[in-house]
């Protein structure tokens, strides 16, 4: 297989040093995560292991140069350059990427800025990556975008590359909640999720992320999930969580290296064996940078005994040079770096080592193996991997992690010394209880958060991604292959044509009309009567619907046609009258009323309705979320109430039903197929109250068709109640 790794950055950037292009390692969690993997992948024997890496490569290269550069680079590298114009990547990186949704996915809410230029600049560079990639793929590639900088491709892709290709998303930043999410402006919000939903798999760091993401799909876009899965234009669509992980072996395995050995003996002479707490982080204001110093401040405020003995190395790596905030918290930064050493330093202890530099990989090994705590203490963080590396490379020690509870990573690492970080209190303290747990307690602590990051390391984790996303594909596959394409239907049309005695049974509501907020206005149109009376023509028809007799009657009565209401209770052969099938007791609907009522009380927009063998809660005008859990909550107190009477209870489309066990379609559609022998049989529905006459056909030489996606005993599937339609007039030309 060939992976198709896309994301912003490659994992080198090209700067220009007097006149020459020359090419620097790029920094972040997102490029140290997948280079890990890529490096692992590469040296394993699984030969067949190919990769691409898609990405900017951090300069704009002039149109005559291009070529060069990509053919000079991809000669070491697996890369292909996407170049992007300078004033773009203005609008795109340092405005929409990092002035709108990185400061509102990570509760900045006051910094994230709306320009519309910045919009359409984001679209476009979108684009431009997708036609990249369109230009290169080849068959089974499976393309795997990453983060908030390319939310719109996936979809972008699936129009332009159709259902061939597995097309994940990694999101590696936080997906905020619905409440901060829906900020944005409409047009954006629903964009950005339907660029998502492009994807087959879409991957976050934690389950409330991906819970926000539902969220906000089913609250956006309308779109209802079952475990995570979401069908959408005719796919199967995964939101799931993926806590990136780190490769733990080659931090760990680097402590070992005799230089780095060397290094962190001499931190620790120079530093005279002092305390040493530690930081690194790239200059951010979402990493908590100024509140982690003002903590220490505090501690060695309230604790002079730690004066001269105990030293904070704060390491900032530049990052989004350019950008106002940016400036502004290094400004802070360095101000009260300067208040903290003037106000506790000496002429031979400074309390605050500061570096605002990028570090080399084994200078930052030592660092972490020489830190007895490390402070980190972001105000929000999609994962943080800073908090792993540390404790991997605690090898001779046991070193102590102080961790904000903002950052994904807190969902992991649970022994650690959790703060919030806006408590500065808390933070001061926990600085203390850091520096004074008991060993046992540290290196049990250490020991145990040790072992998960071994055992789900950055390899695991994108394995586990990418398995997932070739389960999910299979999935949408397997739906693939009951859809009803274009040649199977010609092959439907023919068997109908041949046959001498043919029944078409159809369901009403969701089969042949959409489902309308206010049943009673879901009427037959036109079209669909002149469809019908076309079918009726051809084939014996009849319509097996949940409603009632009087709505059926008044609407098809015109027809020659057959009828059966309150899900097969009722029957009117065509050209009779109602009879009823069925004879059971109700006397427990007059008892059940009463806990419907409460219900559906506590659901505002729901409306009750009562037939003949029936009690039914319907909720489709009301708030989708509080329907969930109050439907939930009413299932389970009528399956207490009905566990020792004859009565079933289902879940149609927004609707729950409670009714007698012996009413349902199936009675009803094999009165209508036993009364001649015929030799074509097609029954349509759309919701849980059709499976029963699925299974009873379901060995029978009949065609069985579930109108849309979801799963279903029938055989086959059409998308909506167009298709649905559209299938029968196919039989009616026939
Ligand atoms: C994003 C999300 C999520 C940093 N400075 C140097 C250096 N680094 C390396 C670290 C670490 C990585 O960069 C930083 O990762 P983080 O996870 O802490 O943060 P972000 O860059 O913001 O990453 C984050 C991550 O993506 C992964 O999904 O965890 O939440 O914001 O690996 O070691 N490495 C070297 N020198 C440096 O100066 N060698």
């Amino acid at each position: 297989m060939r992976l198709l790794i896309v994301s912003n950055r490659l994992p080198f950037t090209a700067v220009r040093e007097e006149g020459e292009i020359k090419l620097k390692p790029s920094s972040g969690g997102l490029v140290s995560g997948i280079s890990s993997y890529l490096d692992f992948m590469k040296n394993s024997p699984v030969s067949d292991f190919e990769y691409l890496w898609l990405g900017w490569p951090g300069t704009w290269v002039e149109e005559t140069l291009q070529k060069k550069f990509s053919e000079e680079v991809s000669k070491n590298h697996s890369v292909v350059p996407v170049f992007i114009q300078e004033e773009e990547m203005e609008n795109f990186y340092q405005g929409l990427c990092n002035k709108t949704i990185w400061p509102l996915f990570h509760y900045f809410p006051s910094y994230a800025r709306y320009l519309e230029e910045n919009w359409t600049v984001y679209k476009k560079i979108n684009e431009q990556f997708c036609e990249k990639i369109c230009e290169i793929v080849a068959e089974d590639d499976t393309i795997w975008i990453h983060d908030y900088h390319l939310m719109l491709l996936p979809q972008m892709l699936r129009e332009k590359l159709g259902n061939k290709y597995k097309i994940g998303f990694f999101l590696h930043i936080p997906f905020p909640s619905f409440e901060v999410y829906r900020i944005m402006p409409s047009r954006w919000r629903e964009e950005l999720l339907r660029g998502l939903l492009g994807a087959d798999l879409v991957g976050f760091h934690t389950n409330e992320y991906t819970h926000s993401f539902l969220r906000s799909v089913l609250r956006i876009l309308g779109l209802p999930h079952e475990m995570g899965r979401i069908s959408h234009e005719g796919r199967v669509i995964k939101a799931d969580t993926f806590p990136i992980g780190i490769d733990f072996e080659k931090f760990s395995g680097s402590t070992e290296k005799e230089n780095v050995k060397k290094e962190t003996a001499e931190i620790k002479t120079k530093l005279k064996n002092l305390k040493t707490i530690f930081s690194v982080d790239r200059l951010d204001y979402t990493k908590g940078i100024p509140n982690r110093l003002e903590a220490f401040k505090l501690f060695l405020k309230n604790n002079p005994d730690y004066i001269k003995k105990v030293v904070f190395i704060l390491a900032i790596v530049p990052s989004r040079v350019g950008i106002d905030h940016y400036q502004e918290i290094k400004n802070e930064l360095d101000k009260l770096v300067g208040n903290i050493n003037s106000e506790f330093g000496d002429i031979d202890w400074q309390p605050v080592i500061y570096q605002y530099r990028n570090i080399p990989f084994e200078n930052l090994v030592a660092l972490y193996a020489a830190g007895d705590v490390a402070l980190i203490t972001p105000l929000r963080d999609g994962m943080n991997l800073v908090a792993k590396e540390y404790l991997a490379c605690q090898k001779n020690a046991a070193g102590v992690l102080i961790l904000s509870e903002m950052a994904g990573a807190a969902k992991e690492l649970t022994e650690a010394v959790i703060i919030n970080p806006n408590d500065i209190k808390e933070t001061a303290a926990a600085i203390k209880t850091a520096l004074e747990m008991d060993g046992e307690t540290a290196l049990n602590n250490l020991k145990m958060m040790q072992e998960r990051l071994r055992n789900y390391n950055v390899v695991e984790w994108a394995r586990d991604f990418l398995g997932n996303l070739e389960k999910t594909r299979l999935k949408s596959v397997e739906m693939d292959v009951k859809i009803i394409t274009q040649d199977y239907l010609k092959k439907i049309a023919k068997d109908f044509q041949k046959a001498q005695k043919k029944l078409i049974l159809l369901d009403y509501d969701g089969t042949l009309v959409p489902f309308d907020r206010n049943p009673a206005k879901a009427k037959p149109d036109e079209e669909l009567l002149n469809l019908l009376l076309g079918i009726s023509a051809k084939a014996e028809t009849a319509i097996l619907s949940g409603r009632d007799a009087n709505f059926l009657s008044k609407n098809f009565d015109s027809l020659n046609i057959g009828l059966s209401a309150e899900h097969g209770a009722w029957i009117k052969e065509k050209g009779g009258t109602w009879q009823m099938r069925v004879h059971s007791d109700t006397s427990w609907k007059k008892e059940m009323l009463n806990i419907f009522k409460v219900y559906s009380n506590r659901l505002p927009g729901s409306f009750l309705e009562e037939k003949t063998f029936s009690l039914a809660l319907h909720y489709r005008k009301c708030d989708p979320e509080m329907a969930e859990i109050r439907v939930k909550e009413f299932i389970d107190e009528m399956v207490n109430y009905t566990s020792n009477l004859n009565l079933q209870i289902l879940r149609g489309s927004k609707v729950v039903e409670i009714r007698n066990y012996e009413v349902n379609k199936a009675g009803a559609g094999m009165f209508f197929i036993n009364k001649e022998p015929y030799d074509f049989i097609l029954f349509m529905g759309d919701d849980w109250t059709d499976e029963d006459l699925f299974r009873a056909l379901k060995d029978k030489n009949a065609y069985t068709v579930k109108v849309g996606l979801d799963a279903s005993i029938a055989k086959l599937n059409v998308y909506d109640w167009k298709k649905a339609r559209n299938l029968i007039k196919e039989l009616a030309d026939a």
